[in-house]
């Protein structure tokens, strides 16, 4: 049986987002909040990104500013848990089909009273696969809304030819400012415990937190087994049974399905380009000053 409805799955094809509401408890999002609370604490004895956290300009002991946990469902099993949590998958399930892997996860924070903007981007500019059914979940653990920096996306620019992600021939991970118009944007106004679902190649971005409430979003990226990356190099068994390890529902495949996608490779990167971030600091006029 479906979780959501046909009128659901037509609205993502035809948008490239989708919203779901109650689909964690308040227990399952405060547990995330408070367990989100003690990395934060523990980014208090860091002062440069590392493999776990990614900080934002004028992180300090007193005033702890963390960007970005990485990979949060290798650091508790919590997270572990949300990344397979049933629920999510079967509403996923309904978007991509029965074959499911994971890309892993990310949670994005956003400080209060200026926590930095998102630029303008895909997904599929970073990672160009054989087939884009590929989407990523976004779980708020606030309540997330305009004034604290909402995920926005472009309605239907899935459907868009690849955007190029380049300036001066570097990609920079951001799109330019004429590729699309910002008041088309829809705002992803979610309570906590509804979710968010975007396709891998539809425009979005965020603005920075202009409130005095934090803006903690976890995001979770899914991908049918047939999807294999362009970029990656699944050479050894290693690789394969790590790749492997990756699937959550269905069976996993070694015939990649390909596609008639459009791509623009995400190179030449920026001199020691890490986190999305890093790489739209290279961006000449960000979109939202
Ligand atoms: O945190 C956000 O608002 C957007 C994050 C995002 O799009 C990303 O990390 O790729």
């Amino acid at each position: 049986m479906r979780s959501i409805s046909q009128d659901q799955i037509n609205f993502y094809n035809e948008k490239g987002y989708l919203i779901v509401e109650d689909v964690l408890s308040q227990d399952e999002i405060k547990e995330l909040g408070k367990i989100t609370d003690n990395f934060v604490e523990k980014s208090k004895k860091i002062t440069k990104h590392n493999e776990d956290f990614d900080l934002e300009p004028g992180h300090s002991k007193e005033n702890p500013k963390l960007r970005r946990i990485k990979k949060p469902e290798k650091q508790h099993s919590i997270y572990k848990k949300t990344l397979m949590h049933p629920k999510i998958l079967d509403v996923v399930e309904d978007l991509i089909g029965p074959n499911i892997r994971t890309l892993g996860g990310k949670l994005n924070m956003k400080a209060p009273g200026g926590g930095a903007q998102v630029e303008w981007h895909t997904d599929w500019a970073f990672y160009p696969h054989t087939n884009d059914d590929i989407l990523e979940v976004g779980i708020p653990l606030d309540d997330m809304e305009i004034e604290n920096g909402c995920l926005m996306a472009i309605p239907g620019s899935h459907k868009w030819e690849a955007i190029s992600h380049h300036e001066d021939g570097v990609f920079v991970g951001a799109v330019s400012e004429k590729d699309f118009k910002m008041e088309d944007a829809v705002p992803f106004v979610l309570k906590a415990g509804s979710i968010s679902l975007h396709h891998v190649r539809a425009l979005h971005g965020s603005a920075p937190n202009m409130s005095n409430r934090p803006r903690r979003l976890l995001l979770q990226g899914y991908l049918a087994a047939d999807a294999f990356p362009l970029q990656s190099n699944l050479s050894t068994s290693e690789d394969w049974n790590e790749w492997n390890s990756n699937m959550l529902r269905g069976e996993s495949t070694n015939r990649p399905r390909l596609e008639n996608v459009p791509v623009v490779f995400p190179q030449p990167k920026p001199e020691g380009a890490g986190s999305i971030f890093e790489i739209q600091e290279n961006l000449k006029k960000s979109h939202y000053n």
